[in-house]
């Protein structure tokens, strides 16, 4: 880790609980014949913290680093910026205190209670905390607030002391930021993207889940979560998530290298495979397992891929998650033309659903160890990215929320890219707008006979409502606009926002905990202003 982070933390910190340490020992008269006026004086103990607080700061980003990465934690959430902020700020204050022998036995400069002086540095450390830690998560959140954006901006392989903060801000990530400068190379339309290796880490770990109703379920996960289970699905093969702009998916460039490192924490043997692309790799019981895919020489093909555990009742129990790859020309393309075809639609926006069926049953049956016969899955809850029904609508800063949740101008034509995990069949059903099915499976949906988008006569698949079977894959485009046949019509001046459901038509998965209704795989979407009348796609 570099100094400028720290100093950056420093310099404010040292400032503030200089300032009101000060203030404290003139209002209470601890002052020292010697001391200067009260700017001097608060420069001069400010100045005298500095260096022990870099120090102290410098020791807590590494320590907050360690701690979520040893959780294995990826997603950026509150709790991962709560253990960054009150590391520092009790790094700072105990820096204050640390201070106080240096000012009086070194300098002899006696300002301050005349208190035994472990009681004095007590005081003033608990003193300090009331200023370091509202400061500390200040700082913390105008850092993660800028973090993305400026981490993008620096491209190259090199991990930057910002993208070191958000390693210990959002979690243990060990990506480089060539996974973002491929980002921003694809969001810019940029071919040169820096086809640096993406280093994923994964863990193989069990332990309950919250489901919606507040149940808990067994499950086994590659991703630990910041509330210390299973993550389910696991992280996405790609940058990290919090470095991903709402609107987007963490992806990567066909022929981007990716470097998987799977730690299995259990005592039995797991494996992980990436249907249609990696045959299963074994994770032997306990060990941990380096491989890499996605090279130049063998890239994976532009698509939306599963992987998982390549035993299906692992898979369901949580062992699974999602892959997504861009062409490597880094346009915004589902995939690259084929010859006889149309070429494929550009979007504006895309987003990742993984559609899963959770059975506590099985879960406690994996928990005792018992044997799992497949044939006795009955789900009891239905999850779009880890997150059922009111979950997932309740509240648009919640991240989960809205990696599923897309809110957008007319016009952004959005890509969905859904991925079945689970062991039932699903029936999304986009309200508002029919959705376009560019692909099924990676591969042309027909439509009587013809392939869609075949040259010299298109045949799009527009679909209200489409299946999705067990391990299937679908990349759909919904048109940004509002709907051709809304009553009453539009009119340009009473304009309001459309708000949209998608739901399951399968009618079981609209439920929770066996029948509460609704929840299960329910999201909204919001066409929002500026509107404008109805018109087709990419008009
Ligand atoms: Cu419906």
């Amino acid at each position: 880790m570099r100094l400028k982070l720290p100093i950056g933390f420093a310099v404010p910190l040292a400032c503030a609980a200089g300032l009101w340490l000060v203030l404290i020992y003139r209002v209470a008269g601890e002052t020292d014949p010697n001391d200067p006026r009260f700017a001097l004086h608060w420069l001069r103990d400010a100045t005298l913290a500095f260096p022990v607080v870099l120090v102290a700061v410098w020791l807590a980003l590494r320590m907050a680093d360690g701690m979520l990465a040893r959780r294995g934690e990826r997603s950026p959430s509150r709790l991962s910026g709560s253990v960054t902020a009150a590391a520092i700020a009790l790094a700072a204050a105990a820096a204050m205190a640390v201070e106080v022998p240096i000012r009086q036995n070194v300098l002899g400069l006696h300002s301050g209670a005349a208190l035994p002086l472990p009681l004095l540095m007590l005081r003033d450390a608990l003193l300090a905390l009331v200023v370091t830690v509202p400061v500390s998560a200040l700082l913390v959140a105008i850092v993660r607030a800028r973090g993305p954006a400026k981490q993008a901006a620096e491209t190259g392989a090199r991990t930057t002391s910002r993208a070191a903060f958000l390693k210990a801000g959002a979690g243990g990530i060990v990506t480089v930021a060539g996974g973002a400068a491929a980002l921003r190379a694809v969001s810019s339309g940029s071919a040169n993207a820096a086809l640096t290796t993406v280093k994923v880490p994964l863990t193989i770990n069990e332990g309950y889940c919250k489901m919606t109703d507040g149940s808990p379920a067994f499950m086994r996960g590659f991703g630990i979560d910041a509330t210390g289970a299973p993550m389910v699905p696991g992280p996405a093969l790609g940058p990290p998530i919090s470095s991903v702009p709402i609107g987007e998916v963490s992806f990567v460039l066909s022929g981007q290298p990716v470097e998987v490192t799977i730690k299995n924490t259990l005592n039995v043997d797991h494996t992980f495979f990436i249907q249609d692309v990696l045959d299963p790799v074994l994770i032997p019981a306990g060990q941990q397992v380096t491989f890499t895919f996605n090279t130049p020489a063998s890239p994976v093909d532009p698509g939306t891929y599963i992987y998982s555990d390549a035993d299906p009742v692992q898979r369901i129990l949580g062992l699974h998650g999602a892959l997504v790859v861009m062409p490597a020309d880094g346009t915004r393309r589902p995939y690259v033309t084929r010859p006889g075809l149309q070429g494929p639609p550009t979007f504006d926006q895309q987003y990742l659903w993984v559609l899963h069926d959770i059975d506590p049953v099985w879960g406690e049956q994996a928990r005792t160890g018992q044997p799992i016969d497949p044939a006795t899955l009955l789900p009891r809850y239905f999850t779009i990215n880890g997150v059922s029904g009111e979950q997932s609508v309740a509240s648009r800063r919640n991240l989960a929320a809205r990696t599923v949740n897309p809110d957008g101008t007319q016009g952004k034509g959005t890509l969905y890219r859904i991925v079945n995990t689970g062991g039932c069949l699903h029936s999304p059903h986009f309200h508002g707008n029919h959705v376009y099915v560019l692909t099924q499976n990676g591969r042309l949906p027909s439509c009587a006979g013809r392939p869609a988008l075949a040259a010299g006569g298109v045949v799009a698949v527009e679909k209200d409502v489409f299946s999705i079977l067990s391990m299937d894959t679908r990349e759909v485009l919904l048109p940004w606009h509002t709907p051709y046949d809304q009553y009453p019509p539009y009119d340009p001046a009473n304009s309001v926002n459309y708000r949209y459901p998608m739901h399951c038509h399968a009618e079981s998965s609209q439920t929770a905990g066996g029948g509460q209704y609704p929840s299960g795989m329910y999201v909204e979407w919001e066409l929002s202003g500026p509107l404008g009348a109805p018109k087709p796609l990419g008009g």
